[in-house]
């Protein structure tokens, strides 16, 4: 190799340097803001070349205002035109910006969600916010409940024409006593509002779609829980003239109505009425819906039990195709949103899987075209709590539902949903594609034939990809992402367009990245002969079926076959043998304990990216038998021989079938030399079957290989690792030894240059 080509790498290298300073730190860290004074047309152009954005709104002629870079000032006084410094570090402007709005809305008075309100605060909460955003807000008086107050209903979308919007109906409060369902939606509505104009999703939403709020369907029945009347009151304060009370409004309507689940006993909780729609708070909502056509979507809140209810709840029929599918996948997806905001779990289920019901706003809202659900807030069905949720909890409630609120907004806005049922891939292995399932279904319009497509952009190529989806069924397509080397990554986001021209995105805003990486199976363990396995710990008590070694007899709880391919026949398992009955072998007595053997992580970490992984099958059944579920198997791992262990799960789920877990091992401890994997089966309370077993365990690594001139493992290889390794020389530290000849000479540091610059 000539002295030119080593030159020619160095200078790469060190314009490279240049490079990565010029992007490190904030944004616009050390960025300008000049006014130039141009004096001629040719100013103008040499001017806006350097900068990296207009300021003022035009460029020239006169003087006009661009914001700069470091590189990009001293480039402008190359130039020779005329100009000052406006602002001197650009960064520091928006940071204050920021500051002084987040201080701004923290100082906002948000104490109206420290707690409950009757009906009039709550209405005045309203209507103040109305005083506060009259561009976005209105509220209007939609009717009377039965002993003559005043019904409201708000409406909240962005300034301009409402006209062409679609509508989403959310009512609270049917049910007096459930005061979370009142307070959610105020905090909803009090959240859009105020973060419009400053989030751009809240801005997008509401400009393109109008909410219709009702804050209370039952204002009798909440006043009459206020203290000191009845705080568990439920239905309305119908006099029914027998001496009882109220009339269950989730009863009253006009859908299925006088059906199961609904009472014809006035002291019911769950009465009915004498008619469908005999009550005035019923019959006000049903002709303010109706009277906006363009509603398309329905959410009635109530509490508790934190569930995602979607029709029908009259009795045990799903909706037609496709809204069946699109209320189980989105209902799903609603969970899903709120489950990422507090880790607080909401159930989503058909409404009969609850109970039937029949005569609800969700089943009639549906019979007559929109899309609609239930939602039940917090707390749990689990605790004591039931409809009284402690006031702190009101924003934490608020927030998890005005997430799912943004995303129910949105989807109704053009009307297709767009879903993966299996997830969206984020980690494609060994260089293979990656084909997936793409849902798409008409919510609330149709889809344009032929336009599904996956757009996606790799780390390499410049370009938006567009590859159309081909079509399974109506509203099933199928993506494939291209195969790509490990280390690459992709970026994309699938998109469909509405018969009205309207293109829908998903995920809305954003694209999904997946990573391509390489997997290396350190070790596999067939289980087909002992390894080292161990069987038995202390406190094991197991009278029958401990583990072993064997071919499995099929039973009603035990797999007939391992789970390792032919040839492949055997598999650790608790006793596999049939016997008589279900019950015949199973572990009883206590448990049984199942340790792997000595297992090294610790090797070859050094030069993948990924850490090690942990991988084995598993089988377990606890259903069958007199006392069903009643027990559970802990999974273990340790990283010094068995002295300690930590849980990786504890599995109770009865899949029936060899099931695979994967635990990346740094998420729970440190890799060592000196793993060891244990399954602990046991029988815990009498009379309950159970069966386990073990198959194909291993250990592999998942990631991308270092460059080997990757000095600081960060999958970079740029100039930190060139000067990285420069100090290595010069400080003459024997890890610059690249030839291992006992020095740090030249031939060293070319050999790393040589490194360097190989892809
Ligand atoms: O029973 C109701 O009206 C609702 N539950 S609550 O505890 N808030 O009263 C649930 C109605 C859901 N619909 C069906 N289960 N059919
Ligand atoms: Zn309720």
């Amino acid at each position: 190799m000539g002295t030119i080509g080593r030159g020619a790498r160095l200078s790469a290298l060190l314009a490279c340097a240049g490079w990565v300073t010029g992007i490190a730190g904030a944004q616009f860290e050390g960025y300008k803001v000049v006014r130039v004074s141009p004096a001629s047309p040719r100013d103008v152009l040499a001017a806006s070349a350097v900068s990296a954005g207009l300021w003022s709104e035009r460029a020239g002629p006169g003087p006009f205002e661009v914001y700069v870079s470091p590189e990009g000032l001293e480039a402008l006084a190359g130039t020779g035109v005329r100009f000052e410094v406006l602002v001197d570090d650009l960064q520091t402007l928006l940071d204050e910006e920021r500051r002084a709005n987040q201080a701004a809305k923290a100082a906002r008075d948000s104490s109206f969600f420290d707690s409950y309100h009757n009906y009039a605060d709550l209405i005045a909460y309203y209507q103040q916010l109305v005083t506060d955003f009259p561009a976005l807000a209105s509220i209007e008086v939609i009717g009377q409940s039965l002993e003559g107050r005043p019904m409201y209903a708000a409406t909240i979308t962005g300034p301009g024409d409402p006209s062409g919007r679609p509508m989403v109906y959310f009512n609270a409060c049917q049910h007096a006593r459930e005061w979370a369902s009142p307070s959610t939606l105020a905090f909803i509505v009090d959240e859009l509002l105020r973060n419009y104009g400053t989030d751009a999703r809240v801005t997008e939403i509401l400009d393109h779609v109008v909410l219709r709020a009702v804050p209370v369907v039952n204002p009798d029945g909440y006043e009459y829980t206020q203290v000191p009347a009845n705080r568990l009151w439920r239905k309305n304060r119908r006099n029914n003239g027998d001496g009882t009370f109220g009339v269950d409004l989730n009863r009253n309507w006009d859908a299925f109505w006088g059906g199961d689940g609904s009472s014809g006993s006035t002291n019911s909780e769950t009465y009915r009425g004498t008619a469908p729609f005999s009550e005035p708070e019923t019959q006000v909502i049903r002709d303010d819906l109706l009277a906006h056509p363009s509603s398309v979507a329905h959410i009635d809140w109530h509490t508790y039990s934190q569930l995602i209810l979607y029709p029908w709840g009259y009795a045990d029929v799903p909706p037609p195709e496709p809204d069946r599918t699109f209320f189980d996948l989105f209902s799903r997806e609603l969970a899903d949103t709120i489950f990422a905001v507090h880790g607080v779990s909401y159930t989503p289920q058909q409404s009969i899987d609850l109970y039937a019901a029949a005569g609800t706003a969700t089943d009639w809202a549906y019979s007559v075209g929109r899309k609609s659900w239930t939602i039940e807030l917090r707390p749990s069905s689990g605790g004591a709590g039931g409809f009284i949720l402690p006031p702190e909890q009101i924003r934490p409630t608020g927030q998890e539902n005005y997430a799912a609120a943004l995303r129910f907004l949105e989807v109704f806005i053009d009307g297709l949903y767009l879903g993966m049922p299996g997830g969206a891939p984020t980690e494609i292995i060994n260089g293979a594609g990656r084909d997936f399932t793409v849902r798409i279904i008409g919510s609330s319009a149709t889809l344009e034939p032929g336009s599904a497509a996956l757009v996606f952009r790799t780390d390499f190529g410049a370009d938006d990809v567009t590859v159309p989806l081909a079509p399974l069924t109506d509203i099933s397509f199928s993506a494939s992402l291209p195969a790509l080397s490990p280390g690459r990554t992709i970026n994309y986001h699938v998109e469909a367009r509405t018969t009205a021209g309207n293109t829908v995105r998903f995920p809305s805003a954003g694209e999904i990245s997946a990573a391509y990486l390489e997997e290396s199976v350190i070790t596999l363990d067939t289980c087909e002969i002992n390894a080292g396995w161990t069987i038995g710990a202390p406190g094991d008590t197991a009278t029958t079926g401990q583990w072993g070694l064997m071919d499995p007899e099929p039973t009603a709880a035990q797999p007939g076959d391992d789970h390792t391919p032919a040839p492949g026949v055997n598999c650790w398992v608790t006793d596999g043998r049939a016997g008589s009955q279900v019950g015949s072998f199973d572990v009883d007595g206590g448990a049984t304990t199942l340790t792997s053997p000595r297992l090294d992580a610790s090797l070859a970490g050094a030069w993948y990216s990924g850490g090690p992984t942990i991988a084995y099958h598993r089988w377990y059944s606890n259903d069958a038998g007199a006392a069903p579920n009643s027990d559970s198997m802990p999974v273990l791992l340790s990283n010094d021989d068995g002295a300690t262990w930590t849980q990786i799960e504890d599995v109770s789920e009865n899949t029936g079938a060899w099931t695979a877990r994967a635990v990346v091992i740094s998420d729970l401890m440190t890799p060592t030399d000196a793993m060891r994997l244990r399954f602990v089966a046991r029988d815990l309370g009498s009379g309950s079957i159970v069966e386990a077993g073990v198959d194909d365990v291993s250990l592999a690594i998942r990631g991308v290989h270092y460059h080997p001139a990757d000095l600081n493992h960060d999958t970079f290889t740029d100039a930190t690792d060139f000067f990285a390794y420069l100090d290595l020389f010069v400080a003459d530290d024997p890890g610059a030894d690249l030839d291992a000849d006992g020095d740090r000479d030249a031939s060293d540091f070319f050999l790393y240059l040589d490194l360097f610059v190989t892809p």
